[in-house]
């Protein structure tokens, strides 16, 4: 078992199955200690309800670093996810560089936007702080919508092969070094993850449902994090997060009570299983 201690910054979404209450249950089931650093506190995510509170913590953030210094605290990982404001991003390269322990992993999904949008929270301000972000960590988790914020690419609905290899030259010379790009595919009924790990790039292609489900990406990055800190390789995780992701949405779309999330914790059991395999 592994004994890596891992922080992950991102919100709390009281309600809603996303960013902490997510990550952190899967980071545990994967057997890693987990420390979190909650970004803002919102009542329920932004992507459907309407009228919920936000708490920015950013002010609070100082402190605690400050702390953590002072009790010698480090991390073997750092995985970022929704970060609540632009001071907030320079504060995450912060700890980047001031809380790792050796050999150190710096994990940022740059959860910002979907669909060709950004989230209602975001402007373009973040878009460019979060540029910044790409260049201090070892690997990223756009989804396509992202990709494109990052690297001033035209996002389309329709795209081949070319469009996506232009997409992670892009990221490349925007200082990414390793990518798992999702949400990628090339047939109605299939979508898939493309990984880019130096000059290496692979295409791992499942079922896609057409259903669209909240707060996938952050079962996805949580998955990939949880399984790679375990010692699976990048694709390796990338493919396991893939399954559980679809595992989650199978175990959801009959319900259409649950528009909000995915039923990510009926399924844990299967992610344990394939980290143990
Ligand atoms: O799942 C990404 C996410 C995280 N946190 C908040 C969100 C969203 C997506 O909309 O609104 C607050």
């Amino acid at each position: 078992m592994s004994d890596k201690r891992i922080l992950t910054v991102q919100d709390i979404s009281c309600v809603g199955q996303c960013s902490l209450t997510v990550a952190l249950p899967i980071l545990s089931a994967a057997g890693l200690e987990t420390a979190i650093l909650p970004s803002a506190v919102l009542s329920t995510h932004t992507a459907g309800f309407t009228g919920w509170t936000c708490r920015d913590l950013t002010d609070d953030i100082p402190g605690i670093l400050a702390h953590w210094k002072s009790e010698n605290i480090a991390f073997d990982a750092v995985y970022t996810g929704y970060l609540g404001s632009t001071r907030q991003i320079e504060l995450v390269k912060e700890i980047f560089s001031s809380l790792r322990r050796e050999p150190f992993l710096g994990i940022v999904d740059p959860a910002m936007a979907d669909g060709g949008a950004l989230y209602p929270a975001f402007d373009a301000a973040y878009v460019a702080a979060m540029k910044t972000l790409v260049g201090a960590a070892d690997i990223i988790l756009p989804n396509i919508t992202e990709a494109c914020f990052l690297t001033d690419f035209p996002y389309r609905e329709q795209y081949d092969e070319a469009y996506i290899t232009e997409l992670l030259a892009r990221l490349r010379a925007a200082g990414a070094r390793t990518v798992v790009l999702t949400g990628v595919g090339f047939t109605p009924e299939t979508t898939g993850v493309v990984v880019l790990e130096g000059e290496q790039r692979r295409y791992y292609r499942h079922r896609r449902i057409s259903r669209g489900s909240h707060g996938t990406g952050d079962v996805y990055a949580a998955a990939f994090v949880g399984a790679h800190l375990r010692g699976k390789s990048v694709y390796d995780a990338a493919v396991i997060a893939a399954d559980y992701t679809v595992q989650c949405i199978e175990n959801t779309i009959g319900d259409p009570e649950h528009w909000y999330g995915v039923k990510f914790e009926p399924v844990l059991p299967e992610l344990i299983r394939r980290l143990q395999a």
